[in-house]
């Protein structure tokens, strides 16, 4: 019986390691300087599959992989039925936020009832948002280097992940709003759970117990 776990390359799978060999299970490869996509373990029924960190979601519900891990960011965008989401495992964590070039008084734009143009990558976040804050908005759907987009006169303010706050400043934004805190979750195939479901568990446990508190 294989077990496909589905991460992305960077933060995710560097934190994800730790949880890995907290359940016995050490990865072969290094996927920086390798090129291969699905990296081998110890364990011979155990395989990583390295997909892009937006389509973790993708490979668990349609079974291309039995498990995955994903940032909230990436599920609360994924619209899809047959995930299972056992585990909030406390890696990768950042937090989702509102941000504006420093000389835009975002306050006063707010409270006039202006109508704001909003770049960012997380369209259905920043929509749920706004709309509960009750203030109008135009998304503008971008596919990376959101804080390119106050500097440029393209929108007025972004919403996208923060984390130090040191490309924020690089770039002369200031973050003015916190929408929600972020971390990354285990996923799991609703059927791979029924017909896999010890060694499933197992894993589940083990990543229960050695993530963060
Ligand atoms: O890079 P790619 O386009 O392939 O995909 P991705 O950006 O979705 O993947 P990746 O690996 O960068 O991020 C995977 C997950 O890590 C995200 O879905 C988040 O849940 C989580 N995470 C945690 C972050 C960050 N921290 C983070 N800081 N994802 C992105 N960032 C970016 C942010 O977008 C901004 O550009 O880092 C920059 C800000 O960082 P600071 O430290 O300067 O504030
Ligand atoms: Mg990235």
């Amino acid at each position: 019986m294989t077990i496909t776990l589905a991460l992305s390359k960077g933060r995710i799978f560097e934190e994800t390691l730790p949880l890995l060999r907290a359940a016995g299970i050490e990865v072969l490869e290094d996927p920086e300087t390798s090129r291969k996509l699905i990296l081998t373990t110890n364990q011979p029924e155990v395989r990583v599959v390295l997909v892009r960190a937006s389509d973790v979601p993708t490979y668990v519900q349609y079974g291309g992989a039995d498990l995955g891990v994903a940032g909230r960011d990436v599920l609360l965008e994924h619209d899809g039925e047959g995930l299972y989401q056992p585990l909030d495992l406390n890696i990768a964590r950042c937090r989702m936020s509102v941000a504006v070039r420093d000389d835009f008084d975002y306050a006063a734009a707010v409270k006039q009832g202006s109508r704001l143009r909003v770049a960012t990558k997380y369209t259905s976040i920043a929509r749920d948002h706004f709309a509960d804050k009750g203030v109008h908005v135009d998304l503008i759907k971008l596919y990376g280097s959101m804080e390119l987009a106050p500097l440029t006169g393209l929108a007025d303010a972004i919403v996208d992940l923060v984390s130090t706050g040191s490309t924020l400043k690089a770039n002369r934004l200031v973050e003015v709003e916190r929408i929600m805190d972020i971390s990354s979750r285990l996923v799991v195939n609703q059927a791979a759970l029924k017909l896999k479901r010890e060694p499933l568990r197992r894993l589940i446990d083990a990543f229960a117990s050695a993530s963060p508190k």
